[in-house]
């Protein structure tokens, strides 16, 4: 499938494996960009030297082009920026943040920009800042969310901006994908699914409390503070729900030092009790795990057949 997007990457499929913290390391990142999408390495809040090992770890097991994300709340923000241009990364993707300060830098190295934005003023800012395209996350995302949903942004982004856009939040499998690009969306990036990855390296327990999901399954926290962000339903996220209500000074306090290295604490540790497991509202449809391979084959095919069988069932007699 041919789009502006794997155009200007340069790969097989416009599928990209979104950047999640503590969870999307070199191994996870080239096996997908092995299987024809874009691997991206999460740069969380962990430190140059760490996400350098991962990027070579990646290197060594894949010729393809990798991404980085920079997630621009981390205190490393700039070192990870500088990163991105050392080790030649072909692709920056960032999160959380206005990343306009840096793209001069990383276009000048020749780095690709694609920017999570979760609205349409900061897809149009992005544009004019120079970004090679952006990606439209919607509500239904795992971990920190803007506002609006994939279904109404989306949309609203592509009739926007010029540059190609991304659909992300929300696409669990073939027919998401085509309805991605029924929006006009030109790639997709899927998070949630790749948890179930073979070579995902996450706690037997966050696998399971994702395989075992239904539709419900997921809440968001975080409201009070500014910072959304949804997860699975656990003592964690029902105890910060809680302390939002009171929404005191005291509670808010209690939030952070509740939330602070939860993730963690999910992603190695599986503990349930201290845990967040961010995913994303699709984490219902998954119910088995696969090759990171088998996950981007079925994406494409799944896509690929609903498009031929609703244009056969839907499109115009003899077109
Ligand atoms: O960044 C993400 N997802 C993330 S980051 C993360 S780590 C974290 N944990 C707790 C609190 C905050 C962060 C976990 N998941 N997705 C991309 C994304 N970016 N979603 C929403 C945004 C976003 C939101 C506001 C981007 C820009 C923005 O405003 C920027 C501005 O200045 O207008």
């Amino acid at each position: 499938m041919k789009t502006r997007i794997t155009e200007l990457l340069g790969i097989e499929y416009p599928i990209f494996q979104g950047a999640m913290a503590w969870i999307a390391e070199g191994t996870l990142a080239a096996a997908v960009s092995e299987a024809g999408g874009l691997g991206i390495i999460a740069g969380g809040a962990a430190p140059s030297d760490v996400i350098r090992a991962e990027i070579r770890k990646a290197r060594a097991a894949t010729n393809k082009p990798l991404g980085l994300n920079i997630m621009l709340l981390s205190p490393n923000a700039d070192d990870l920026a500088q990163l991105a241009i050392e080790e030649k990364i072909e692709v920056v993707t960032t999160g959380a943040g206005n990343p306009a300060k840096y793209i001069p830098a990383w276009k000048e190295a020749g780095v690709k920009v694609i920017p999570v934005v979760a609205s349409v003023a900061l897809a149009k800012r992005m544009e004019r800042s120079g970004a090679d395209a952006v990606i439209a996350e919607g509500m239904e995302a795992g971990g920190h969310i803007g506002e609006t949903t994939t279904m109404a942004l989306v949309p609203q982004v592509v009739d926007a901006v010029e540059i190609p856009v991304i659909g992300a939040g929300g696409v669990g499998d073939g027919r998401g994908v085509a309805s991605m690009l029924m929006l006009g969306a030109e790639g997709v990036q899927c998070g949630t699914i790749f948890l179930t990855a073979e070579e995902c390296r996450i706690s037997d327990k966050y696998k399971e409390l994702v395989l075992k999901a239904s539709d419900i399954s997921t809440m968001v926290t975080g409201r009070a503070n500014g910072h959304p962000v949804r997860a699975l339903k656990s003592p964690v996220t029902r105890k910060c729900a809680q302390l939002e209500k009171t929404g005191d000074d005291r509670s808010l306090e209690e939030i952070e030092q509740m939330t602070a290295g939860s993730l963690r604490k999910a992603v190695q540790d599986g503990n349930f009790e201290e845990g967040t497991f961010m995913a994303g509202q699709i984490a219902g449809m998954l119910h088995e795990s696969a090759p990171c391979k088998v996950i981007v084959q079925k994406l494409m095919q799944g896509a690929c057949d609903v498009i031929t069988q609703r244009a056969a069932r839907f499109g115009k007699e003899g077109e």
